[in-house]
């Protein structure tokens, strides 16, 4: 747990969140700020502030959350496809610098993206 970190607070239950997943290593809660009519954020429970930051005993970790983004994208009935983005840096508009992954489903997706 970082202090002052908003996702360890979730995390930790000091913030409240609508989580639609979570295992030992692994949180799924609700955007709270939505950018589709699915938006989740998965992150790991450990913090790990950036994708630059992971070392190699986390790879496991990481493909356990891709995992769960199949499992949770299931969950959520987005049959017709799904978009997976993790922001790394301020210049790609990284806000949170607890890693994670949004799940976004429910509307057209187009590429590149903005
Ligand atoms: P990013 O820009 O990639 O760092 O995305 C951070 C996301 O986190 C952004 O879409 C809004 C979301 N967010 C920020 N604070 C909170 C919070 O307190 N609760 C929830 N559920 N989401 C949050």
């Amino acid at each position: 747990m970082e202090s002052g970190c908003i996702f360890c607070k979730i995390i930790a239950g000091e913030i409240p969140a609508e989580k639609v997943y979570e295992d030992d290593e692994i949180l799924a809660f609700r955007d709270i700020q939505p950018a589709a009519p699915t938006h989740v954020l998965l992150i790991p429970k450990a913090h790990i502030p950036t994708v630059d930051d992971l070392e190699a005993g986390q790879d496991e970790l990481i493909g356990r959350i891709l995992r769960t983004a199949a499992v949770v994208a299931r969950q959520e009935g987005l049959e017709a496809g799904y978009r997976l983005v993790t922001n790394c840096g301020r210049g790609a508009g990284q806000e949170v610098f607890h890693l994670h992954v949004h799940l976004l489903g429910g509307r057209p997706f187009g590429w590149p993206p903005g």
